[in-house]
């Protein structure tokens, strides 16, 4: 890590963006991170993934597995314009990373492969984004691949994403013959030279006038359709100017009506520079998204991107590096100093700012200050979390923490030499501290360290990261997946006495509970995201509300650990049908206990079922071996929903047990000579099967 000293002017906010790079796994994201920092002037030597030679991918293991883990920021400059770039992973396992960098972001471009088009990775980043409410554009990549085709992957993004797709470039040129662009808003030919340096500008070819001119019609139409402004003028002239045109398409992508389509071959440095020109001129600027929202005791507060106003930032990741532990912050107002106290709204403790550094993957330069608008790392704070948000002290306030998805897979992990256990304990601290969707906990039976996380990639990662970064032997056990318990059907009436009044203050709770499936009664409640829902029925006050709350603790305590293998129970509805106090010896710890053991008898007399998280898994395979790949599946407990087959390539769509998929990846290589790939997309929890369900071990 190299730090140099050095202060940057600051700029008017109007001029900066922050953007991240999404998309299915392979698209060329970094590839397309790496020409905009070269053709940028930000680096002088253009890095290739598979030479292990990237910007953004400088972690040994992502140089060795050729795949982006972890989101890496760099910035760059573009006409006056200040470029704020995230790369994200789009392997499924680190999709938490990507949510973390979207929750910071003010506009996004989703990278697609020519030949792929839509894949089921590109699906779920672009509905994350939809949530984040994160304006895009898109880059169609790869167009110098055998196969590639415009048309048909703006297709997909209509079909499966369900928007306006904008196209504003026509390709020159197919396949390896793909040279240059029309640039559909001027009406001009960008095109590049063999080795992709330098574009010239010129005008339509000849034999492109005609198609160009019909698809520029189509454009205007399609933004018509949408823009009242762009409507009026061309209902006077029957066409749109080049400008009204270039404000309308602005206007839709910051309002998520429409996605610009650009198209190129990043490889091949060619379509780079106009993707840079769009970036600027259609994705938005601190400025221009709405102010940022945040609460105090239930109140909502807001903040405009104003350095002049109290400083206000979110952490969105924290990792441990030779300068230290650095905490990356997205500022969205005020303004934060060098050697500033801060307010860690979430945690309540004050943290110093003692450095600021702007990051450029694995460098980073010293700063004294960061404005709204800002993304930095802070040295200095030494508990903040991702999630944390951090505020001038006279003027708190929380932002909403981004979602964290719960853990799958688990395996035991221990030192080889027990001298090292220690070690390895605080190790696995700091790694779920930069990594908020990985686990530790000991198991209660075994006494085993299990780590848990989002998928066999994940886990392996993160135990590569230990042996590396400590040095230390480890032994590692099967991987496993993360059952649930849910009610199939409950009980009601069920009556439960907390009593101990022998000597001393005592304990006195009765509670009456009713159990339900949640499905059940899911259209009175109109249903729950977090898979338990509990309410209260008695009347008269015959239990005070202070002890409802506590019956309520004391259930959720319960839901710790189910009665079929003490896995997690989830999809039920308490309600709390009755209840008696005394007035001396009840107490809001005797009902949390109450309302923790009731619960606990109540799962043991209903009928419970086991959940097994259940993947959606798209196969891509020579023809030749799609029965052998079916036969495989079926025997996973998979169930083929779809399948197509194009041009000798059959892609089946299949939901299977994450349980059987263990090793599918080197079985997949072994059965097809390592021309299948398959990418996955979790899709929640299944029932398991009863066979399967009496050879599972419990917990
Ligand atoms: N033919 C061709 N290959 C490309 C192009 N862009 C990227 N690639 C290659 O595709 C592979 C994947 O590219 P990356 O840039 O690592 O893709 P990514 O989206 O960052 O991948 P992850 O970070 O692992 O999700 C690399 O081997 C690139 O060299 C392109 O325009 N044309
Ligand atoms: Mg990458």
């Amino acid at each position: 890590m190299r730090t140099n000293l050095r202060t940057r002017p600051t700029r008017p906010l109007t001029v900066v963006r922050n953007l991240g790079i999404l998309a299915h796994v392979d698209a060329g994201k970094t590839t397309v991170t790496e020409r905009f920092l070269y053709a940028t002037g930000a680096t002088h030597k253009r890095g290739e993934v598979h030479d292990g030679t990237t910007v953004t991918d400088f972690d040994p293991q992502e140089r060795k597995r050729g795949i982006t883990i972890f989101a890496a920021a760099v910035s760059c400059d573009w006409d006056g314009h200040r470029i704020n770039l995230i790369d994200t992973p789009g392997h499924v396992d680190f999709s938490d990373e990507v949510e973390r960098s979207l929750r910071v972001l003010d506009g996004a471009i989703a990278v697609f492969d020519a030949v792929a088009g839509v894949e089921p990775q590109s699906e779920s980043v672009w509905r994350q984004a939809d949530r984040h409410r994160v304006p895009r554009i898109a880059f169609v990549n790869k167009l110098d691949r055998a196969g590639a085709d415009l048309d048909t992957a703006v297709a997909s993004i209509r079909d499966r994403l369900h928007t306006v797709p904008l196209v504003v470039q026509l390709p020159i040129g197919r396949e390896d013959g793909f040279t240059g662009v029309v640039d559909l808003v001027r009406m001009r030919a960008l095109v590049w030279g063999a080795e992709g340096e330098a574009y010239e500008e010129g005008p339509v070819p000849e034999g492109l006038r005609e198609e160009a001119g019909r698809r520029r019609r189509l454009l205007e139409e399609t933004v018509a359709e949408l823009h009242p402004g762009a409507l009026e003028e061309f209902c006077a002239g029957a066409a749109l100017r080049d400008a009204t045109l270039a404000a309308a398409l602005r206007d839709l992508t910051r309002e998520g009506e429409g996605v610009v389509v650009l198209c190129g071959s990043a490889y091949r440095n060619r379509g780079v520079e106009p993707l840079l020109d769009a970036v600027v001129a259609y994705l938005p600027s601190p400025l221009d998204v709405p102010a940022v929202r945040g609460t105090l005791g239930g109140e909502v507060r807001e903040r405009a991107a104003d350095p002049a106003a109290p400083f206000a930032g979110l952490v969105f990741k924290v990792t441990s590096t030779a300068t230290g532990r650095l905490t990356y912050v997205r500022v969205y107002a005020g303004t934060i100093e060098k050697g500033d106290t801060v307010l860690d709204a979430t945690a309540g403790r004050t943290e110093r700012v003692a450095r600021i550094l702007r990051v450029q993957a694995d460098r980073n330069t010293e700063v004294d200050r960061a404005l709204a608008g800002d993304i930095v790392a802070v040295v200095g704070p030494k508990s903040a979390r991702a999630g944390a948000t951090l505020c001038a002290p006279d003027a708190p306030l929380v932002f909403e923490p981004p979602s964290v998805a719960a853990p799958v897979v688990s395996v035991a992990v221990e030192a080889r030499r027990s001298l090292d256990t220690d070690k390895l304990a605080s190790a696995l601290a700091q790694l779920v501290e930069e990594d908020p969707s990985l686990a530790v906990r000991t198991d209660a039976e075994t006494g085993q360290t299990v780590l848990s996380g989002m998928g066999e990639l994940h886990l392996e990662v993160a135990v590569e990261k230990i042996r590396r970064a400590q040095t230390l032997e480890l032994n590692v056990g099967r991987p496993q997946v993360a059952y649930r318990e849910t009610v199939a059907r409950g009980v009601s009436g069920l009556l439960y006495r907390h009593v101990k009044q022998e000597g001393g203050a005592g304990q006195f709770a009765h509670v009456v509970l009713d159990v339900e499936p949640l499905e059940a009664a899911a259209g009175a409640t109109g249903g729950s995201a977090e898979g338990f829902v509990f309410r209260s029925a008695v009347t008269g006050g015959r239990v005070p509300q202070e002890y409802v709350r506590a019956v309520e603790a004391g259930c959720r305590d319960a839901l710790a650990e189910g009665p079929l293998g003490g896995h997690p129970v989830t999809g039920l509805r308490v309600t709390l049908a009755d209840g008696a106090t005394h007035s001396k010896d009840s107490s809001e710890m005797a009902f949390r206990t109450a309302g923790r053991l009731a619960l606990r008898e109540a799962l043991r007399t209903s009928t419970m079922a086991l959940l097994e998280p259940v993947i959606e898994v798209t196969v891509t395979v020579p023809d030749s071996v799609v029965g052998a790949v079916l036969g495989d599946l079926a025997a996973r407990r998979g169930r083929v929903s779809g399948s197509a087959a194009r041009a000798g390539t059959s892609v089946v769509t299949a939901t299977v047990p994450l349980a059987e998929l263990f090793g599918y990846a080197s079985r997949l290589r072994g059965r097809t000579q390592g021309r299948g790939t398959f990418t996955t997309r979790p899709t929640g929890y299944a029932p398991v099967p009863a066979g399967v369900a009496d050879t599972l071990p419990t917990r």
